[in-house]
């Protein structure tokens, strides 16, 4: 081959680059995070607060985090982990007389009583046995406060309590660090928009706590968007109907509701561009 032949192919791979170069930026750089709420050994059977097959969502979040970090689909994976102390001010062993799923008031704010469960340190708080952790970039701890529980993975229980109510309990609505941290991560990969997926225990509890509070954060002007997998998640319920209320006031908020199907769906690697962006 000539020379010639060599110059016009460099200058067509600089041409070719630069076109996609343009091309990639582009396209809105999202930030993807999954939240695995609280897959502990406590909520699944055979533990102290046990959500009824609790234990059979952990295959299905296992293939979303696996194969999610694996096609660069999600950009951050996040546990949170219920770590109470043995005294915490939701176990029904502290407010003698009362049983266990009844509700009381703690530091102002209603609280359901809990069996005791996750305390730092137990077998309860340790994480299910075969979830895959190898991917997590984050493990964030919540209820430490015996005072307040905490649900949501990103704010304890006082969050949204009135002022006059944080004026009494100065340390009501305290943040786990994990909304600065999803924020700060956005901003350091110049992303537009963030998605969070959410998954994991229990289902109108901390996993719907910690949706709500996702969907409630600002990032450039707007709204995460947030979806909750609902294969991935199982619920405590005490009555009839109230998963199917708790979906739809999630859906009020902009919450979507998705399928891990779904999910693995939109994983799936596109023949172009390239590299895979989302
Ligand atoms: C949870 C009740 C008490 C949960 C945590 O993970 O859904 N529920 N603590
Ligand atoms: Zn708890």
């Amino acid at each position: 081959m000539s020379m010639g032949f060599y110059i016009a192919l460099a200058i067509l791979a600089i041409f070719v680059s630069v076109l996609l170069t343009i091309g990639l930026n582009q396209v809105p750089r999202v930030l993807r995070v999954l939240i695995r709420v609280d897959v502990q050994n406590d909520f699944c059977p055979g533990g102290n607060l046990p959500v009824p097959e609790g234990n059979l969502i952990v295959a299905i979040i296992n293939k979303l985090s696996r194969l999610g970090k694996q096609w660069g689909f999600y950009d951050l994976v996040v546990d949170t982990q219920d770590s109470h102390p043995e005294d915490h001010g939701s176990f029904f062993t502290q407010h003698p007389g009362l049983a266990a799923f009844t509700e009381t008031f703690l530091s102002g704010i209603k609280q359901m009583l809990w069996t005791v469960h996750c305390v730092v340190n137990t077998w309860g708080w340790q994480f299910h046995p075969d979830l895959d952790r190898s991917m997590v970039d984050k493990t964030v701890p919540k209820g430490q406060r015996k005072e307040v529980d905490s649900y949501s993975g990103f704010y304890d229980n006082g969050r949204n309590a009135s002022e006059e109510l944080k004026k009494q309990y100065p340390f009501l609505g305290q943040s786990t660090g994990l909304a600065e941290y999803i924020i700060a991560e956005a901003q350091k990969r110049g992303a537009e928009e963030i998605i969070i997926d959410v998954c994991g225990l229990a289902f109108r509890f901390c996993v719907s706590y910690t949706a709500k509070d996702a969907r409630s954060l600002t990032y450039k002007g707007k709204q995460p968007r947030v979806r909750v997998i609902i294969d991935a998640t199982k619920p405590i319920s005490f009555a009839a109907g109230d998963v199917e209320a708790e979906i739809e006031a999630l859906k009020a908020l902009g919450i979507e509701i998705v399928t891990s199907e779904n999910v693995l769906t939109e994983m799936e690697p596109r023949p172009y561009p390239y590299p895979y962006m989302h």
